[in-house]
């Protein structure tokens, strides 16, 4: 054994991988003093790909050099939580551009949805695609949310409509989060709509039957699904088909969401909170009793502005009862063919302050913080704080409130999953 060598000789050691200087942080943390829980001059430090340390620059504890193994000049950037999209259905074949010029002439969602086209349209789509295709179209959009700033998304399945096919989506939804650097977490969605070609009541059960007692188990055991969602609406899903999806689901330990009183009051607020739910999505016909339940159960509300814009609603969601009951409002693109071709969720923060009169800051923490609640991911993702996950996103702007200013255009100038720069 030769002797080792002397202390000095060693490489030096840092505690920290990469050290961010030059910046303002907007963390985002639960009950921070000030808006946005602001630090201007701050650093922030990763290690192991976690938050190793946050604060200004001038309480850093020594030189930077000294700290970490990699000093970045962020270039005055201000540095927020990297955004959670926590509610897209990423992976579809098509397009349905046909059917949005027909909504401009003046049909409606439900109607071109009740003579066959709508989500069966892109089921038929999604079906005669390969595999290939599917991640090809999907990691270009996936590709566009990152440039915005994305760190972690939510992708659902839902345009396969049978065993086969739904098992399918979420085989590309997963490859898709093993191979780009972003957290994927996938939904199975099998309840979105009634397969094309069934509808009367036997064929509406047996396909209940079908997601219930082999979707939902097969995406457990694959482990394909991180949750379960529904589309409880007229013209999908009664609140009754509802609850048995939820059994099913809680019954192989997954949690489960809902797409709640988008179109109509059916209730589906209400029912979400009953099961716990991690949210309930869209909820422009929620009532009173909706979020009551939700506030008590502590179901996040998803907004998804780009749908309501799309689809011209002018039902606004109760922003106002969700505020006054402390219900925290996450923020989504709800990517999607019919109602939201959306890829930008800065975007989305736009549209929820202009069409929803959210504040910015509100919005910002629908897509970190209260979008990480919505993921069940709240204590490890959504906040720039000691432990959390080193997910980041570098912006060219003078402060926080100007990122739901731009309509379009990209102020993001970096992006950090993990601890690692793209
Ligand atoms: N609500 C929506 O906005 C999307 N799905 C849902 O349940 C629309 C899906 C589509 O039209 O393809
Ligand atoms: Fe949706």
């Amino acid at each position: 054994m030769p002797p080792a060598p002397p202390a000095d000789f060693l490489p030096a050691r840092h505690p920290w991988d990469t050290l961010w200087v030059n910046a303002h942080l907007a963390t985002m943390t639960a009950g921070a003093a000030s808006p946005y829980g602001a630090i201007e001059n701050g650093a922030v430090a990763a290690k192991d790909g976690r938050i190793a340390w946050v604060g200004p620059l001038a309480d850093l504890p020594g030189r930077a050099e000294d700290l970490a193994a990699s000093v970045q000049d962020a270039g005055g950037a201000w540095i927020t939580p990297g955004l959670i999209d926590c509610h897209t259905h990423l992976v579809f074949g098509g397009e349905r551009v046909t059917e949005f010029e027909l909504r401009l002439t003046g049909a409606s969602y439900s109607e071109i949805s009740r003579a066959g086209g709508g989500i069966a349209h892109t089921v038929r789509a999604t079906r005669a695609a390969s595999d290939d295709t599917l991640y090809t179209l999907a990691a270009r959009r996936l590709t566009a949310l990152m440039a915005g700033g994305v760190t972690t998304v939510e992708i659902k399945s839902g345009y396969g409509l049978d065993l086969e096919h739904e098992l399918r989506l979420l085989r590309v939804a997963r490859r898709l989060g093993a191979n780009f650097p972003i957290t994927v977490h996938t939904t199975l969605l099998g309840a979105h709509a009634l397969p094309p070609g069934v509808n009367d009541a036997p064929g509406r059960a047996r396909y209940l039957d079908l997601v219930c007692d082999a979707m939902i188990p097969l995406a457990a055991a694959e482990d394909l699904a991180d949750a379960v969602d529904v589309f409880c609406e007229g013209i999908a899903f009664t609140p009754e088909e509802t609850a048995r999806v939820f059994d099913a689901a809680q019954a192989q330990g997954l949690a489960v969401k809902l797409h709640a009183d988008q179109l109509s009051d059916t209730g589906g607020a209400a029912l979400a909170a009953r099961y716990q739910a991690l949210s309930a999505d869209h909820l422009e016909y929620t009532s009173d009793d909706g979020l009551d339940a939700m506030a008590a159960a502590g179901t996040v509300a998803v907004l998804l502005p780009g749908a309501f814009h799309m689809l011209r609603e002018t039902k606004l969601p109760p922003i106002a009862g969700m505020r006054a009951r402390g219900i925290p409002m996450a923020i989504a693109t709800d990517c999607n063919p019919g109602t939201s071709p959306a890829l930008s969720l800065p975007l989305m923060m736009s549209l929820a302050c202009t069409h929803f009169r959210l504040t910015p800051e509100e919005a910002l923490a629908g897509c970190t913080r209260h979008a990480a609640q919505a993921l069940g991911l709240g204590a490890s993702k959504g906040q720039l704080a000691v432990g959390f996950d080193a997910d980041l996103a570098l912006w060219d702007i003078t402060r926080p409130a100007e990122l739901a200013y731009w309509l379009g255009g990209n102020a993001c100038v970096g992006r950090v999953a993990g601890g690692r720069l793209d």
